[in-house]
């Protein structure tokens, strides 16, 4: 097979430095030469960390949409950035190769599936499935944000919930109808700190969703199991925000939330989502070695762990544990 790697080094999506060093560590931490000589892909990759400076606008005021709370951050570059990473991740996908983007902030994902979703709709007339795998539901409008961090907007903008705003209609105004998801064709996996505002969401709009109190209740087979029949036959995107797994696991991530995924656990679900033979792409995302604790001090995981997990899922999700 082969497969088109993204490296997004870009943080605009929130406030903390250091997710954009995530896709060289991730790199120099052997990811793609076992992917290479390992696995047996054949990678395609331009050898670049994409940063997207020249992109950036010269000022980037927040932007107050009507009816918010809290100003959007850095939209334009937000906007820019992931324009440009839509059409890198379409020009892989198009050829048919599996794209794997290695983030940055989840704010990317809006780059990731709208270049997935339009190259699947043109090579095979399909629409795509998200598998979403987050302590966070990411779909907070401009309006229901608490933050204005756009990495908790992406999955609104991709269900077309929100779109390019009146007050400056160049922010997202590149999304097309074809860059878009069902919302049908999205589930969720280890939500545990969803806002108010966002449970609404997913409530009125019918989205399925598997919390940790689901992983608890049913354990992660039976929860891969009905995730996996809901998603049916569809080309699956996987986007991994690695703050899904426990901050025991993965302390080295921006918002770190308490109670979730073990690493088998996370290492499982990519196995599943792999065994199906549907996988088209995969993000992973909110890697920060600059956040957590030094590894190695009695045993303490820290920011070099981290890369390793993040490693591990995108290694099962390309089937290493096949036997
Ligand atoms: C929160 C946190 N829901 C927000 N979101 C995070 O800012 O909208 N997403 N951390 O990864
Ligand atoms: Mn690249
Ligand atoms: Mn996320
Ligand atoms: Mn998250």
């Amino acid at each position: 097979t082969e497969v088109g790697v993204v490296a997004v080094g870009f943080s605009g999506g929130q406030q903390k430095d250091g997710v954009d060093i995530a896709p060289q560590a991730l790199i120099d931490s052997g990811l793609l030469t076992t992917l290479r000589d390992d696995l047996n892909y054949t990678i395609h990759h331009d050898g670049v960390v994409h940063t997207y400076t020249k992109l950036f606008p010269t000022s980037d005021p927040p932007l107050h949409v009507s009816g918010a709370k809290m100003p959007m951050l850095k939209p334009q570059t937000v906007s820019n950035a992931t324009e440009a990473l839509s059409s890198q991740v379409y020009e892989h996908a198009k050829e048919g190769r599996l794209v794997l983007t290695l983030g940055g902030d989840h704010s990317i994902a809006v780059g990731s599936i709208s270049g997935v979703a339009k190259a699947v709709r043109e090579r095979l007339d399909k629409e795509i499935a998200v598998i979403w795998v987050d302590a966070h539901a990411d779909i907070n409008s401009p309006q229901t944000s608490g933050s204005g961090n756009i990495h908790g907007m992406p999955v609104s903008y991709l269900c077309g919930f929100s779109s390019a705003p009146a007050e400056n209609p160049s922010v997202f105004g590149w999304l097309e109808k074809n860059h878009l998801i069902n919302p049908k064709k999205l589930v969720y996996i280890a939500l545990r700190d969803v806002d108010f505002g966002e449970k609404k969401i997913l409530r009125e709009n019918g989205i399925k969703a598997f919390s940790m109190h689901d992983v608890d209740k049913h354990g992660i087979g039976k929860v891969m199991e009905m995730a996996l029949e809901y998603v049916g036959d569809s080309p699956v995107h996987l986007s991994f925000d690695v703050d899904a797994l426990d901050p025991m696991w993965a302390p080295s991530t921006g918002t770190p939330v308490r109670g979730g995924l073990t690493l088998r656990e996370g290492d499982y679900i990519c196995e599943c989502v792999h065994e199906t033979g549907l996988l088209v792409a995969m993000d992973l995302v909110e890697v920060n070695p600059n956040i957590g604790p030094r590894d190695g001090v009695d045993g303490v995981l820290g920011a070099a762990e981290t890369v390793r997990a993040g490693s591990s899922l995108v290694r099962c999700a390309l089937g290493e544990s096949l036997l």
